[in-house]
């Protein structure tokens, strides 16, 4: 097979003339190109087969020991100025990033399949999809793609369409496994032309191109020039008794349960009363103004990657039940009965994610970045809208982090401006079980840290851009769903009564509660947050919802001398904004209630 598509084809040539493949192998996404791709690496142990019966269409996949999770340290972004990557990027010159990218990739395919991925980020028929086409070696990254995007013959035929209207039709993306040697890898990134080159890893977003290094990376490079937003968001939609349904996109940094939210199951009093949740998407939304002024979002993925060790009956039910059949899993445990097995499961594991007898002395048996891959059609809780053209319309953007202190349950932005501030103030302190030092904290901007592909600066001010005449822009909120109480112990239950908070947030966004405004923002009043059914104190609530005059003073200086870190480039209007919060910080506890 070849293109039609004189770019395309050229690029295709000039990669294989580089890499010296034995073979091309254009990828068409159907289900007989996938099975074979199963039984090759069935063969050659690329995949092992997990239990049929328990587990129909499932296999695992072991990576290398030394390669098992995002390298942030090796990631760059190659743009002409140092300045356009910002300090919230590492930075290498373009000739130089090519020059070293081009030497590893000379003949790296010798003995290999050259694979062409044609894949869309998003509905192949929506006018906020993007295309790409990846080139790979790796099997295994074919198969994934193939669940994660719209990949194959439909998204090759728009990306042929599109080349004859534009040279920038699609991100092209130049992938091999290398080695797999540390020492050999790199993701780099040119976001002015609109490509990445990455090598020497076969593990997540370093490999699977479509994910971070497009939908984000480089998307957010190209949603600043065209007017929208590539964010890492989950967007959900919350059906109320009455039938209609708000969408929610969150941010939260990595670990704070996104897929979690997104596939959330509401509790029994509110399952009884009839609401209801749509998941859309787990971890990137693209969003851009509709003709009314509101926001709309689409998912660009296709499938969940998602983090499997924790997953549970208890903490996601409806992940569980998406993974029981055609899911690849990566780097799990597997019981004696050939199962997959992980930390947070019933049972117990017979080998290790490296494939060696279990023994509690190696450390857990799942690695804990262990991953499945599983198509979102899977998901019982798939909403049917996520494969609409137009995409669904916002009504509140959330963002959160991990702070075991200070930052209270829920708060409101003020407006559009103010919500800047705080999705840019945004951090999740580590814990003690995660690095060892605990109560240190990380800013994550809007949770975009490892994604924006440009000056956060320029990121904020691309933000600010929306708020313009006519905008009917979301609801920004903040929470915190990881308080915890003196004694140590989280204040909030989290997972499903998160949806009692997201209540709070719609009856706002529909103009029914009417909160209390502080300094920080507007908390629910007194009973407007609904606690049926829970057993929660009224200490407790009183804690979650308490704002800290003096701990928020000093956060508010904390957060003026992270923003002044980006220099020239941040918009003097979040200093101004968050100015305005430190003097009313600095004014007392003016916490007037508004009538509930
Ligand atoms: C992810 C991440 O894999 O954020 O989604 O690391
Ligand atoms: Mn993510």
């Amino acid at each position: 097979m070849a293109s039609k598509l004189a770019a395309l084809q050229r690029w295709v040539d000039e990669v294989a003339a580089l890499t010296r493949p034995t073979r091309i192998h254009w990828c068409d996404g159907s289900d007989a190109e996938y099975q074979a791709l199963v039984q090759q690496m069935l063969q050659t142990g690329d995949l092992v087969e997990l239990n049929q019966q328990t587990h129909p269409g499932c296999y695992l996949h072991r990576s290398s020991p030394s390669d098992v999770a995002r390298v942030e340290h090796l990631t760059f972004v190659c743009t002409k100025e140092h300045e356009d990557a910002g300090p919230n990027n590492h930075w290498m010159d373009p000739a130089e990033a090519h020059a070293k990218m081009d030497g590893l990739f000379a003949d790296c395919m010798e003995g290999r399949t050259l694979y062409v991925i044609p894949y869309c980020m998003g509905p192949i028929d929506s006018p906020l999809a993007r295309c790409g086409v990846e080139i790979t070696d790796s099997p295994y990254v074919v198969a994934n793609m193939r669940t994660m995007t719209r990949m194959g013959a439909a998204a090759l035929a728009r990306i042929e369409r599109e080349g004859l209207l534009s040279n920038d039709s699609f991100v092209k993306g130049l992938h091999s496994i290398g080695e797999l040697d540390p020492e050999r890898r790199f993701i780099m990134h040119f976001p002015e032309d609109l490509s990445i080159k990455s090598y020497g890893s076969g593990y997540g977003g370093n490999a699977l191109l479509g994910k971070k290094c497009h939908a984000l990376r480089i998307a957010s490079w190209q949603a600043r020039s065209e007017g929208w937003l590539a964010e890492h968001m989950l967007i959900v939609g919350i059906e109320n008794p009455q039938g209609q349904t708000h969408y929610v996109a969150a941010a939260f940094p990595s670990a704070c349960g996104k897929t979690n939210l997104a596939m959330l199951i509401p509790p029994d009093g509110y399952r009884r009363d009839g609401w209801k949740v749509w998941t859309v998407g787990d971890d990137i939304c693209w969003m851009r103004p509709g003709a009314d002024g509101r926001l709309y979002a689409i998912n660009p993925e296709a499938g969940f990657f998602g983090v499997a060790p924790g997953t549970s009956a208890g903490s996601n039910p409806n992940a569980l039940a998406s993974i029981a059949r055609d899911t690849i899993f990566t780097n799990v445990a597997v019981t004696a009965d050939n199962q997959p097995w992980w930390e947070g499961l019933p049972g117990e594991p017979a080998l290790d994610w490296q494939g060696r007898a279990y023994d509690p002395a190696n450390g857990p048996a799942a690695h804990p970045n262990a991953r499945f891959t599983v198509s979102a059609k899977q998901c019982p809780t798939w909403s049917p809208k996520a494969e609409d053209a137009q995409g669904v319309p916002i009504s509140a953007i959330v963002f959160g982090g991990r702070r075991p202190s200070l930052v209270p349950l829920v708060f409101e932005a003020r407006d559009w401006a103010h919500g800047v501030l705080v999705g840019g103030a945004m951090g999740s302190e580590t814990t003690a079980a995660a690095t060892g030092a605990v109560g240190v904290l990380r800013r994550d901007s809007m949770a975009m840290k490892p994604f924006c592909g440009y000056h956060y600066g320029d990121y904020f001010q691309h933000w600010l851009s929306f708020d313009q005449p006519g905008a009917q822009l979301p609801k920004i909120f903040h929470v915190n769903w990881f308080r915890k109480g003196k004694d140590g112990k989280f204040l909030w239950p989290g997972f499903g009564d998160n949806l009692r908070v997201l209540e709070w947030m719609i009856a706002r966004v529909e103009g029914k509660a009417a909160g209390v405004d502080t300094p920080i923002g507007t908390l629910p009043a007194q009973g407007e947050l609904r606690t049926d059914g829970l057993a929660l104190d009224g200490a407790a609530l009183d804690e979650l919802l308490h704002v800290d005059q003096a701990g928020w003073q000093a956060e508010a200086a904390a957060i003026g001398d992270y923003l002044r870190e980006f220099g020239q480039r941040m918009p003097q209007r979040l200093h101004d904004e968050l100015q305005r919060v430190a003097s009313a910080l600095a004014g007392g506890p003016r916490v007037s209630a508004v009538a509930s």
